[in-house]
């Protein structure tokens, strides 16, 4: 008999490695399983289920299914008999993420501000170039200057510096980290321009951000957006609502110049004029720091409704700055600074806790300057807070290192920042504990979830259809924009559409694919930036 598919089966729906450990996670208990051969049908393992976990974040009690034995490259399905089949999935080399991983990379090309897309780099998916006219400094009578590039950070098309910034140092550092990941052929206007492309993307992220640093002070503008959010289905080259640039920040300035350090280091050999260009607005960043000690927070104005990124505190921001042009430059008084002033503060990994990237360009940090009793101190609680993320994992019934109040707006953005996390310990120290949890945070992205659903846009067998996403509403091709990362289950239930479906769900059941779950489907360039970084570690040897 034919089986049906059962969402209870949960799979990684791209595929597991050869040479990895593969588990199927089942909602219930049942006895045995099957393992598949999709392309004839043939059973090719029949095991005993094992395990009984009740896990906190869905509810569920699950068991599991560990076929790690078969290595033969493939297609395959789980079946268990009183319950159905998986998802069939693959198992094989490197190559089978290479498609999703250089996907989520050319999802922020297809991000892009400014620029035509066209059919040549992003087929279907094409649009005029937007948002090219002047924006207006906020607050002034006429003065307006040229702020056109960059993303679009999310589902709207505002354009924000404190994300841009996260975005662009996920991508230098997945660069950093492992660069024989990255190719020079996603297809994007630069590729084959022998730079490989996530270097290239960052690179249009960083020119826009140069744009919004006021050449006088060196202070950087907090976004610039319109004074509302469109309509859902407006295609961003119609949008020609009048653009506001919103005033500086010291969120903005001190996350600016962090960036800007890190490009000067990275893009050091590969394009020396922006180097130096990125050098020399960093330094009159940090100017603008030390000439405004005193926090200068950024609030909406009441006239303006568009993402906020608010901040109460500056002093982590201000802290990598200092860091990353410590790495940079050498200089003493920045890593003086920083020692002085650094405080691991949970090591954040998002747009509003920036610790996390302080702490590493510290570690990483090779001078002979260093204050070797701090950077050990750093090492030891990263080391730390990793091996909490294993405990955490190994009591999560889907091998997440995850907690149940974890589920908040953007909680894919934990799931793959807690992974980077790991693989920076892994880094420090190596520990197949950290790099085994990293990938079951990738496992959970790819489908092997409460809801047995794919994250990404465009893969996976149960794809995001409904994304929160202008463009994907606004065009006329039913799949989205392919390679996003959506924001995922938020057990705050910050719309109204999760409100009125979602109440009273467990906290990794609350995401719904509804167009208008903004606090549940929507997109963001910084959810898909730490996923790029752990896609790759997982290619590393591809
Ligand atoms: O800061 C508190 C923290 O102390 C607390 O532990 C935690 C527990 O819930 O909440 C934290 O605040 C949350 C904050 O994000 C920081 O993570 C808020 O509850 C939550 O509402 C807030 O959500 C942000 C949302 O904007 C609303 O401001 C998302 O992170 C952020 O990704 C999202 O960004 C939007 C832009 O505003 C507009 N463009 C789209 C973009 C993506 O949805
Ligand atoms: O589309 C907006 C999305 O980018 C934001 O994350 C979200 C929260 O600020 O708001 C969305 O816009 C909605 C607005 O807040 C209320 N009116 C309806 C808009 C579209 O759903
Ligand atoms: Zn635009």
């Amino acid at each position: 008999v034919e089986q049906l598919v059962s969402e209870n089966i949960h799979v990684n729906q791209i595929g597991y490695f050869s040479s990895d450990k593969k588990i199927a996670v089942i909602n219930g208990q049942y006895s045995s399983f099957n393992v598949v051969d999709a392309t004839n049908n043939k059973v090719v393992l029949t095991k005993n289920l094992d395990g009984k976990v009740k896990d906190d974040s869905s509810g569920d009690t699950v068991c599991y299914a560990d076929f790690s034995e078969i290595t033969s490259a493939g297609q395959y399905y789980i079946s268990i008999p009183e319950l159905g089949k998986s998802y069939t999935f693959k198992i094989g080399d490197k190559s089978i993420y290479t498609g999703i991983a250089d996907g989520m990379l050319k999802a922020l090309y297809l991000q892009r501000c400014g620029i035509e897309l066209d059919s040549n780099h992003a087929g279907e998916y094409t649009h005029g170039a937007c948002h090219k006219s002047m924006a207006k400094i906020y607050g002034s009578d006429d003065k307006e200057i040229d702020v056109s590039g960059g993303w679009h950070d999310a589902g709207d098309y505002g354009r924000y510096v404190v994300p841009a910034a996260v975005t662009a140092a996920d991508l230098l550092m997945a660069y950093e980290f492992y660069p024989n990941s990255f190719t020079d052929n996603t297809n994007i206007p630069e590729s084959s321009n022998n730079i490989p492309d996530i270097l290239d993307e960052a690179k249009y992220g960083i020119d826009w951000m140069l744009k919004m640093q006021d050449k006088l002070s060196g202070g950087v503008y907090h976004k610039v957006t319109a004074m509302g959010f469109p309509d859902m289905t407006l295609m961003p080259d119609i949008d020609v609502d009048d653009m506001y640039v919103m005033p500086i920040s010291t969120t903005a300035t001190a996350d600016f110049a962090a960036v800007t350090a890190m490009a000067a280091r990275i893009y050091k050999d590969i394009n020396s004029g922006f180097s130096n260009s990125c050098l020399n607005a960093s330094l009159k960043a940090w100017t603008w720091l030390e000439n405004n000690s005193k926090f200068v927070e950024f609030k909406n104005p009441s006239d303006i409704l568009t993402g906020e990124y608010g901040d109460n505190s500056g002093s982590d921001e201000i802290a990598w700055a200092a860091a990353e042009l410590f790495r940079t430059t050498g200089e003493k008084k920045y890593g003086d600074y920083f020692v002085k002033n650094f405080h691991s503060n949970g090591f954040g990994l998002g747009w509003q806790n920036v610790s996390g990237y302080a702490a590493i360009a510290y570690m990483f940090c090779d001078s002979d300057k260093i204050d070797l009793k701090k950077s050990e101190e750093i090492r030891k609680s990263w080391i730390e807070k990793a091996d909490m993320f294993v405990d955490t994992a190994k009591k999560d019934g889907y091998f997440l290192a995850m907690h149940k109040l974890e589920y908040t707006w953007g909680s894919n953005m934990n799931v793959a920042n807690h992974a980077k996390h790991l693989l920076v310990a892994d880094r420090l120290s190596n520990n197949e504990e950290y790099t085994e949890t990293a990938k079951n945070a990738a496992h959970y992205l790819m489908g092997r979830n409460t809801l047995s659903q794919c994250y990404i846009t465009g893969f996976g067998s149960k794809q995001v259809m409904q994304p929160h996403h202008r463009p994907s509403l606004g065009d006329t091709v039913k799949q989205p924009v392919p390679g996003l990362v959506v924001g995922g289950p938020n057990s705050t239930l910050d719309d109204s559409v999760s409100k009125s479906k979602l109440s009273g769900l467990a906290p990794a059941k609350c995401y719904i694919d509804d167009m208008s779950s903004y606090g549940t489907n929507e997109v963001a360039t910084y959810w898909n930036s730490p996923a790029i970084f752990v896609f790759g570690y997982l290619n590393q040897q591809r």
